[in-house]
């Protein structure tokens, strides 16, 4: 079974898909692997592993280093070709559809390419929206492109049907990292109603209140990052799982 098969079983068994993303940037490698096995024993369904900038070398070594503690998927999520490393199972291909920045579109895919068939990992082609979320972020700074406005969900709507049409298996709508104010539930909402394929939301997610509405709005995966990272109790990871795997809640 592909790594996205395995997700996308997962999302449908348990309401939605839990995904930790972890920042090689924020700790050393035995403090990736402790975060690595706490979220996955407390409900995570995959974890990712990246960031827009990095600033530390050796992001091969993080990769490799959370692939040796987890039993659930290790997937990178790349801000640049650099990201492109063996010793994932997955990479999340993506496309930053909502910017009109040709190498963020297509001109860094086709470097990664090459590479990442070499490698032999999985790529899971993703239509990645930036949305507006109070300030700029690292991913609107670094990629040098506009967000959508978050008051303008049919906007973020027939960006996500074009990744659809353009045979893309995931939409993911990115307030960005650390974000002041998360993707909106009612752009959530839109969406999810209008495509057919799965729509991830990440970025500014604080609570699992916050996860839960997204998830309630039609996400099938929900990403959280810093809060984690800032605040990161074991409770806190397993209230989220909860918040986030509301099928699980209304069967036991
Ligand atoms: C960022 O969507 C992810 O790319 C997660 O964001 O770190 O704000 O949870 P946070």
């Amino acid at each position: 079974m592909s790594v996205y098969e395995r997700l996308l079983e997962v999302a449908k068994n348990r309401g939605a898909g839990y995904l930790v993303l972890l920042d090689p940037d924020k700790t050393d490698t035995r403090g990736l692997q402790r975060a690595a096995e706490e979220a996955q024993d407390h409900g995570a369904d995959a974890i990712l592993v990246g960031g827009s900038l990095l600033l530390n070398p050796g992001f091969h070594v993080a990769v490799q280093a959370v692939r040796e503690v987890a039993r659930v998927p290790v997937i990178i999520f790349p801000g640049s070709t650099h990201q492109v490393c063996p010793g994932a199972d997955a990479i999340l291909f993506l496309s930053l559809i909502s910017g009109r920045n040709p190498m963020h579109l297509i001109g860094l895919q086709v470097i990664a390419a090459p590479l990442i068939k070499a490698i032999g990992i999985e790529a899971i082609g993703t239509g990645y929206i930036l949305v507006e979320s109070g300030k700029m972020t690292s991913a609107e700074f670094m990629s040098d492109t506009r967000p959508i406005p978050r008051e303008k969900p049919d906007i973020a709507k027939a960006h996500a049907l074009a990744a659809e049409y353009l045979g893309m298996k995931l939409v993911y709508l990115e307030a960005g990292s650390g974000a002041q104010n998360p993707v909106p539930d009612e752009m959530v909402q839109a969406v999810a109603e209008y495509v057919s394929i799965p729509v991830v939301v990440g970025g500014g997610i604080r609570t699992p209140e916050v996860a839960h509405r997204k998830v309630r709005a039609g996400a099938r995966f929900v990403v959280i990052g810093n809060v984690l990272e800032t605040s990161g109790s074991r409770s806190l990871l397993r209230e989220f799982a909860s918040a986030i795997h509301w099928r699980n809640a209304v069967t036991t």
